[in-house]
């Protein structure tokens, strides 16, 4: 799997390092060819350096537009070493094997964020550095290639570990940062060319991120922002981008972004266990349920919150019938998305015109692993998509008072749920539904006040005497840095707790649980949602 490096070609713009690594190159018997500017700094040196043009028969030219695009440089790149047909074309052609690539490509990034003329973009768009790179990186088994000064150091320890050979898992990996290297150029130039030519947004900044085009919309979130939907390459997830409309209006920037949100949630329950219901508002749960029977799940998820329920997006992890349909429709709904519909139910929903049915073809498994992406000023953030489940984490009783079955059970719930809301989040659940739900407050006692508010509010509008948080147990995202969340829970009627733990004042904050009589369990898991 070894190959001696006894030519290399290097041809780069940026020539940061360039003659120390050379002359180390030099030293380990490897002959070096190098492109005008290059060739110059070499020989300044004192280093001896053939010019590509040897190489080629040809002088650079077209103000060096055309220097190494010719078969003597790509054929000493792309020859299969132990192909005896490509042995004897590079004999017939008088074509040496190279065996190091070292390239790094002419600044067009640099001379764009510098504010250059169109002009001088256009001529810092490297053509033969990217052709070599691609070459090199394709015929990896037998080539390296370097595209970044930062290797320099372990491609010489390479060769020094490995008897003046590179070793093919290095090489395979320049090869990949080559692609990614080749890939990302390319990318900064489409996306100046798009912004040269006003493009619609569609074409613009998300074409970076790569992506199809699914839909044009209307607008963004507010209507002087333009928008487009992208799905993403990869294995398809059941959701909002793959899923199919059977009917209603065209779906909206926030439609679809707080149908993801409802559907993500849903997906958390596993359909041959319990039917589940999760009706979400501004992209936050503002009802969840389980039920026996997807009509159960819903009544009980909209008593969490009916006045917030309105013109919500419902979403159901089983297949949508006639009686759940018939008793959502009752209330103004944006959107239902469910794994499917019965031809009964479909009817049902097409009585209201305007209402978007989507089905998906099944839940999404909320364990899969995935990436999220968002946007900040300049850049953008990448991360894994939270599939951490409160089922797998073992979860630890701190207090006297254990947790009873029933409770445990509202526990898992609760916590599952606190998952798909906004940070600080605090949510009271009980029987499996939510009864009182704290979202996206700065500070965790206030969601703590207004989650216990809402199961308040909620009790009023059934008719109860009494707060749906008494007998309640109650998730939090994040630890309680204080005392005094866990406080209001309690006073609120709440008999147990579920959080991750791992705050500096536990210690105080189990003490005022044990005070309190509360039962808590810790996950060891966040679910920051911001
Ligand atoms: O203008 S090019 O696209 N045409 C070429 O044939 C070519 N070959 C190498 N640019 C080309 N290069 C680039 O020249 C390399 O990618 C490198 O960035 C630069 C090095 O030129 P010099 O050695 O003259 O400084």
């Amino acid at each position: 799997d070894l190959s001696r490096i006894s030519r290399a070609l290097l041809s780069v713009s940026d020539k940061t390092g360039l003659v120390e690594f050379a002359r180390a190159l030099a030293a380990r018997g490897v002959t070096l060819v190098s492109t005008g500017g290059t060739h110059r700094a070499l020989t300044e040196a004192g280093l001896t350096v053939t010019e590509v043009s040897d190489l080629t028969g040809f002088p650079e030219m077209m103000d060096g537009r055309v220097k190494t695009l010719h078969p003597g440089v790509h054929g000493g790149l792309l020859a299969i070493r132990d192909n005896p047909e490509h042995q004897a074309a590079m004999l017939a052609h008088g074509i040496a094997a190279i065996d190091l690539l070292v390239v790094n490509l002419y600044p067009f990034e640099a001379t764009l964020a510098a504010g250059k003329p169109a002009a001088e973009c256009i001529e810092n768009i490297d053509i033969g550095g990217p052709a070599m790179i691609r070459a090199a990186a394709k015929n990896h088994k037998d080539v390296a290639v370097v595209v970044d000064v930062a290797d320099y150091a372990a491609v010489l320890a390479d060769l020094d570990a490995h008897d003046g050979a590179v070793a093919f898992a290095t090489r395979r990996r320049l090869a990949q940062k080559a692609y990614a290297r080749t890939a990302s150029y390319d990318a900064a130039i489409s996306t100046w060319l798009a912004g040269e030519i006003e493009a619609a947004p569609e074409t613009q900044t998300f074409r970076a991120l790569g992506g199809t085009l699914a839909q044009g919309l209307r607008y963004g979130e507010n209507p002087h922002m333009k928008a487009a939907f992208y799905r993403t390459a990869g294995a398809p997830r059941p959701g909002v981008a793959t899923a199919r409309q059977l009917q209603g209006k065209e779906l909206s920037y926030n439609n679809i972004n707080d149908t993801d949100a409802a559907y993500e949630a849903v997906s958390e329950f596993d359909p041959a266990r319990t039917a589940a219901v999760v009706i979400v508002k501004h992209a936050n749960p503002c009802g969840v349920a389980e039920g026996a029977s997807l009509i159960e799940a819903y009544e009980r998820a909209l008593r969490c919150d009916p006045v917030s329920a309105f013109g919500g997006i419902v979403a159901l992890n089983r297949t949508l019938d006639a009686e759940a349909a018939k008793k959502i429709v009752e209330i103004f709904t944006e959107v239902i998305i469910a794994p499917d519909a019965t031809e009964e139910a479909a009817a049902i929903v097409a009585a209201k015109k305007n209402l978007r049915l989507l089905t998906t073809g099944g839940v999404a498994d909320p364990r899969a692993p995935g990436q999220a992406w968002r946007t900040v000023a300049g850049g953008f953030l990448v991360q894994d998509r939270d599939n951490a489940v409160v089922d797998d984490m073992p979860l630890k009783v701190v207090t006297r008072r254990a947790p009873t079955e029933a409770e445990l059970s509202d526990l898992r719930f609760a916590f599952r749920v606190a998952k798909h809301v906004k940070s600080n989040a605090i949510v009271y659940a009980k029987d499996g539904a939510t009864v009182g739900i704290g979202a996206g407050q700065m500070s965790r006692v206030d969601s703590s006040r207004i989650a216990a508010w809402k199961a308040a509010e909620a009790a009023k509008a059934a008719g109860l005497p009494e707060s749906l948080a008494r007998g309640a147990v109650v998730a939090s995202d994040a630890f309680f840095p204080f005392a005094d969340g866990l406080l209001a829970a309690a006073e609120a009627g709440a008999t147990a707790v579920i959080q991750p733990g791992g705050s500096m004042r536990d210690d105080a904050v189990i003490q005022a649980a044990d005070e309190a009589g509360l039962a808590m369990v810790l996950t060891g898991h966040r679910h920051f949602r911001h």
